[in-house]
Order: structure tokens, then C-alpha cells, then sequence
């Protein structure tokens, strides 16, 4: 077992350093009953990498419970909470993000999904209970929108990306997100303003579907230096188009670089599932989207080699590039 001290003063400062941002209510929305989503969808995708899903009928009452048991997990004292960690890779895990020295104001539960379900036992049952109602119903509505999107970019079968989620072997991961406000006197020395919660980086996976509390503190950005800022919406969904589906469309879907401030009195709460496909499956740009002549950008790999190499980058670097053709 690795165990990592925590991060000194000159860590942690060098999560202020925030340029200033845009306010943004330009988010593509998709209501996926509506007949044209699909064509809008694939635009947000290519724009984006980044859309909100409203009317999307998970209901309200899955989402609240698994917020209450996640509250009641993060209020618990931090030696009760230290016993589901450290997070190498799952489990409990507090301002350190990931092995290689990244670190935010935020602490966090990390679970892997098998089957459909989280096995782990370092939660309790009513905790894990109402992961699972969960997450059955975001991998659900992850897997429409992803046959919403290859309708959209009149590609068959329908479930050429779904079907990596619903694979038996499909390595997915659930994230549950708590950034504590930043009231107490010792934590306004360390940040004035814009204390970063979570730094910059694009998602490894194909798809990952956000909800957070009504608290703001997400931004995106557009490839420019700036960085815009997403009101948050406790009753819709964020989805972020992962690397690997830019892969699989050759770069037609952008796989959307951004970050958490935790500046607000509020805490922030925010669960996210990443839809992975299975270790073995090759990540390559799918057949029909290639045009004419068209080469792929990218040498081919699989998801464990991804995977691998993702778990020796930091946060923010960019992980397609060891992968990209010249
Ligand atoms: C970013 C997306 C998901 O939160 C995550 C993260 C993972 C971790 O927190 O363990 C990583 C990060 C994420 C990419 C690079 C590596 C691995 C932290 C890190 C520095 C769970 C994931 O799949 O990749």
C-alpha cells in the first residue's frame, strides 16, 4: 500500500492560478424527445464536446437519495472516511487526484463499475444500493444518446457505441465529487479568489454524464485560452464527449478540455459516470465516418494500453498526443 502525505503549502497555491473566464448560456441543450436532436447533437459534439440533456425522465428521487447518502459519507470525520481509501485507483481519496502529483480542493469516492454495479465494500449497503439505482439509469440514458449520435451521424449499427458500454467487460467508472466551500480562515490564505477544485484535463473515456447540486464552479473551454463558465442545473444532465470518441470520429467530436473552480461559500456535489469500453476493444475511427480518402489521425491502440498510459500522465496533459499520427 502507497501512502501518499498530504500536499504541502506550495502544492495547494499553485491552485490559484486562474485566468478570467467567461459566463456562458450558450450550452447546446438536447431534449431527447424531440424529433431534430439528433442533428443538434452532433453539432454540440463537434462545436463542443459538450451538451445539457434535460427532460431525460431519471427520476428525481434516485438522484436525491444517492446525493443524501454521498452528503452523510463526506460529513463523516475524516478518519471514518480515510478507511475507504487511499484511492489506488478506487476509493476514497482527498485533494490528491490520481498518482502522479496532481492535487485539488476536493476530496472524492472512486468506484469501478462490474456488471452493471459497484461491488466495492467500503461503503455501506443503503450507500451502495442507491449507486446502483443510479447508476442503471445514467448508463441507460449514456447508451441513448449514444445511439441518438450515430443516427445523427448516419452510421449503423445504432449501437456501434452503445454497445461498449452495455459490454459485460466494459470499463467503466463512477466518480462522486464533494468541494467543500472555502470559508475557514486557514483556506483564505491559501486562495484569494479562484481556488481550483479539480484541475484542466479531457475525460479518457467515450462519454461521461455530470450532475451536480445547484452550486457553479464548472467551466469548459473552447480550445482558446479562455475558459467558460457553466450555471449549474441540478435537474439536467452535463455529458462531455471522452477522448476516445474523438478517436472514433477521427476528430469530428471534440473531446471537451475542463475543470472545476471550488471558489463558492457553497459546497459543490457532483457524481459522474464515465461510459469505458471493454480493456480489449481497439480504438480506432469507425469505417463509415471516413471520407474518401480520408487516413485516421491516430495509431491504433487498445483502451488497457489508453488506460495505461493515462494512469502515468498528469492531469492536464494531453494524452491523445502520444498517440497521434504527425
Ligand atoms: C480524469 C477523468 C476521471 O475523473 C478519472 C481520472 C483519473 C483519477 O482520478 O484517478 C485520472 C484522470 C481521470 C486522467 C489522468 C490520470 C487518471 C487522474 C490522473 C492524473 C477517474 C479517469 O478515468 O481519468
Amino acid at each position: 500500500m502507497v501512502v501518499l502525505s498530504n500536499p504541502g503549502i506550495e502544492q495547494l497555491s499553485s491552485l490559484r492560478n486562474c485566468k478570467p473566464t467567461t459566463l456562458f448560456s450558450g450550452i447546446p441543450i438536447i431534449d431527447p424527445s424531440k424529433s431534430d436532436s439528433k442533428h443538434l447533437l452532433v453539432k454540440a459534439c463537434e462545436d463542443f464536446g459538450f451538451f445539457k440533456v434535460v427532460n431525460h425522465g431519471i427520476p428525481m428521487e434516485s438522484i436525491s437519495r444517492l446525493e443524501s447518502e454521498a452528503l452523510s459519507f463526506f460529513s463523516l470525520p475524516l478518519s471514518e472516511k480515510q478507511k475507504a481509501g487511499p484511492p489506488n485507483p478506487f476509493g476514497y481519496g482527498n485533494k490528491i487526484i490520481g498518482p502522479n502529483g496532481d492535487v485539488g480542493w476536493v476530496e472524492y469516492l472512486l468506484f469501478t463499475i462490474n456488471q452493471e454495479s459497484i461491488s466495492q465494500r467500503f461503503i455501506s449497503e443503503d450507500f451502495r444500493s442507491a449507486l446502483n439505482d443510479y447508476i442503471s439509469g445514467v448508463k441507460k440514458m449514456a447508451c441513448e444518446i449514444l445511439e441518438m449520435m450515430a443516427d445523427g451521424l448516419r452510421i449503423q449499427p445504432r449501437n456501434v457505441f452503445s454497445k461498449l458500454l452495455m459490454d459485460e467487460q466494459s470499463d467503466s467508472v463512477f466518480r462522486l465529487n464533494h468541494y467543500p466551500p472555502c470559508t475557514g480562515p486557514g483556506i483564505h490564505t491559501l486562495n484569494s479568489n479562484n481556488m481550483i477544485g479539480f484541475g484542466e484535463h479531457t475525460d479518457p473515456q467515450i462519454i461521461s454524464v455530470l450532475r451536480s447540486n445547484n452550486t457553479s464552479g464548472l467551466q469548459i473551454s473552447l480550445g482558446d485560452s479562455k475558459w467558460i463558465s457553466v450555471p449549474p442545473d441540478q435537474n439536467s444532465f452535463f455529458i462531455n464527449v471522452g477522448d476516445s470518441l474523438q478517436v472514433m470520429t477521427n476528430g469530428r467530436f471534440k473531446s471537451v478540455r475542463h475543470r472545476v473552480l471550488a471558489n463558492s461559500m457553497k459546497s459543490r456535489v457532483s457524481m459522474i459516470y464515465f461510459g469505458g469500453p471493454p480493456l480489449r476493444e481497439k480504438i480506432a475511427p469507425l469505417a463509415p465516418l471516413m471520407k474518401g480518402e480520408e487516413e485516421s489521425l491516430y495509431k491504433e491502440f487498445t483502451w488497457f494500453e489508453y488506460k495505461t498510459s493515462a494512469y502515468n500522465s498528469r492531469l492536464a496533459d494531453n494524452r491523445l498526443l502520444l498517440f497521434q499520427k504527425i
